[in-house]
């Protein structure tokens, strides 16, 4: 029954008949609308705020979530290249920046001594003023010295690589697991009860073939989605 129920409410999310942001009915119209009992739409209902296509205000209801931004994993891009290419307006707030010693296991992937000098640079990222990702790269400071003199909150780590250090990223590999959000990144994200985080590790190559980059991301569930064309 609550698969039937969620079916219905999709549709209309799917087809516009429910705009973003708008306010659904109450689980008690609900219920006498579907003549099922309170606990199948509050099921249904929980399940939708889940995946992201609804969202609640305490003590104000549910209501419709805009649409998730979609990423295609095809290509490699940066986020001011995701963004600008949706038409939304990338921007950062930087929440740290450092120099620590490269651990054995990232020394070996980026292929540098053990205790070298990594750039650690952690950023939230937004869309919209949105808040969508929080990430954080590790890059060994010899092949970018002097990168943490720069501002990193106004423009593209990938542009400034290029740019700055002749460091072309052309390729990554990527791997992303669902996760239950830690309570610093819910505050962070402003994410709502209930909804995971996509966390996704990155290691980038440039067009010479050097691993340069190894990020750790969390991006918000409800707000984002990753396509993948096989072939
Ligand atoms: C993307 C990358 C991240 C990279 C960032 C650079 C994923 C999961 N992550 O967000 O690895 O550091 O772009 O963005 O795609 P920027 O050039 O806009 O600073």
């Amino acid at each position: 029954m609550f698969a039937q129920v969620k079916a219905v409410i999709d549709d209309a999310v799917t087809t516009g008949e429910l705009q973003p942001h708008r306010r659904i009915p109450s689980e008690r119209e609900l219920s006498a609308l579907f003549g099922v009992s309170r606990m199948t739409i509050r099921q249904a209902l929980l399940e939708m705020i889940g995946e992201g296509s609804l969202y609640t205000r305490s003590g104000k209801g549910t209501y419709v979530a805009e649409h998730k931004i979609e990423q295609p994993l095809q290509r490699l891009t940066s986020f001011t290249q995701d963004m600008a290419a949706r038409g939304l307006r990338p921007s950062s707030r930087l929440l740290g920046a450092d120099l620590l010693p490269a651990p054995i296991e990232l020394a070996h992937v980026l292929a540098i001594p053990t205790g070298s000098e990594l750039v650690r640079i952690r950023r939230l990222r937004l869309a919209d003023e949105q808040h969508l990702a929080i990430e954080t790269s590790h890059l060994p400071h010899a092949r970018c010295p002097g990168l943490l003199e720069h501002d990193l909150e106004h423009q593209s780590l990938y542009e400034l690589l290029h740019e700055r250090y002749g460091l072309e990223l052309s390729s990554a590999k990527q791997t992303i697991q669902a996760a239950a959000p830690t309570e610093e990144e819910r505050r962070l994200l402003e994410m709502p009860s209930g909804v995971p985080v996509l966390r996704i590790h990155r290691f980038t190559t440039t067009r010479e073939g050097i691993v340069c980059e190894f990020v750790q991301s969390a991006y918000r569930g409800d707000r984002y989605q990753l396509n993948v064309e096989l072939r």
